[in-house]
């Protein structure tokens, strides 16, 4: 089961399990893999008179795992561009890595493990220790294996903290991590600006405008005010959330209103039209497509679905766009 509170599974590990006698280098490199490099080593290798582990595969990547790593202060620095890999040897085996953000806007970090036949289910933490932030990423039936793609919040470095979700552990059991410089995945023209957690203080934006937004916890709501003028009726609107199918860790809910949700309780009014379904989570990146009938005011909020705030709190690494669109674009 995926862990509800990242930084007490995190901070668990903080004391670093007694693990300096249980260093294991080789690792769990599919047997195809590498057999010709290891046959190549044995034949330059005579003579030798290692010990048998002196002949294991060289290592599968350029930075493998070196154990013990399971408490943040004994992370293994890894750098951009440069694949790590490990695998969760034994039972509560857990792996701290730490890379630079160097210069990089924006930065993508991906897990290879169930698309390499690893049998292992990772999860990991992603912490910006300066900034006091985190997330946590995690196959979720959505991705075969966790990854991220997101804007860098200042910090110089980076801590990664992976698990096997599940628990388990063996030889089996290993992950491949590439953390890299990347491009940002949208564009945008204007920025959410806080506070807007009521509709009454709603940003009023308008056709045409790609907003930035950030989802920074639980509780943060982002209300937009959009008027729709007399010129721009009889037609369809379009509100689209860009999150989660472009690396973000948000799974965003969307929902449109009238003007009556200016000044109530959102749960004492009706909204229009919702991207919410009851027993789905499907929809991850929502979209509302509404028609303008008469001159109004409409309100849309975007926030965290009920499920992702348990399991995974917002943060500033919960980045979206939303575009406002209509038939006149
Ligand atoms: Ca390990
Ligand atoms: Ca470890
Ligand atoms: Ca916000
Ligand atoms: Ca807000």
């Amino acid at each position: 089961m995926l862990r509800t509170a990242p930084w007490l599974l995190a901070a668990g590990f903080l004391g670093c399990k007694a693990c300096a006698g249980c260093f294991q280098p080789d690792q769990p490199v599919k047997p195809d893999d590498h057999h010709g490099d290891s046959e190549l080593e044995d034949t330059a290798d005579t003579g030798d008179t290692s010990p048998p582990e002196d002949t294991a595969p060289p290592p599968p990547c350029d930075l493998p795992e070196t154990e013990p790593n399971d408490g943040l202060g004994d992370a293994d620095a890894i750098t951009l561009e440069h694949q790590a890999c490990g695998n969760f040897s034994e039972a509560g085996d857990n792996d701290w890595l730490v890379f630079p953000a160097e210069d990089a806007d924006w930065i993508r970090v991906g897990v290879d493990a169930a698309s390499r036949g690893s049998r292992a289910s990772v999860a990991f933490t992603l912490m910006a220790r300066e900034s006091g932030e985190l997330t946590l990423q995690s196959s979720d039936g959505f991705v075969e294996d966790p990854w991220i793609l997101f804007p860098v919040l200042g910090d110089p470095e980076y801590y990664l903290f992976l698990n096997e979700a599940d628990g388990l552990s063996g030889e089996d059991y290993g992950w491949w991590l590439l953390a890299s410089e990347d491009k940002a995945p949208v564009t945008w023209t204007r920025e959410e600006v806080e506070d807007n957690g009521t509709a009454a203080q709603a940003e009023t934006v308008q056709r045409g405008d790609v907003v930035f937004g950030k989802i920074s916890d639980s509780y943060d709501y982002d209300w937009f005010h959009v008027q729709v003028p007399a010129s721009e009726t009889g037609i369809t609107w379009t509100f689209t959330v860009e999150a989660y199918s472009s690396g973000s860790p948000l799974a965003a809910r969307m929902s449109l209103y009238g003007p009556d949700v200016v000044g109530a309780d959102i749960d004492d009014v009706t909204y229009l039209d919702s991207s919410f379904h009851d027993g789905t989570v499907a929809d991850r990146d929502p979209q509302i497509v509404w028609p303008s009938r008469d001159a109004t005011d409409w309100y849309l909020l975007v926030k965290m679905t009920r499920e992702e705030a348990e399991r995974n709190p917002g943060s500033a690494f919960h980045w979206y766009t939303l575009s406002i669109e209509n038939d006149l674009d």
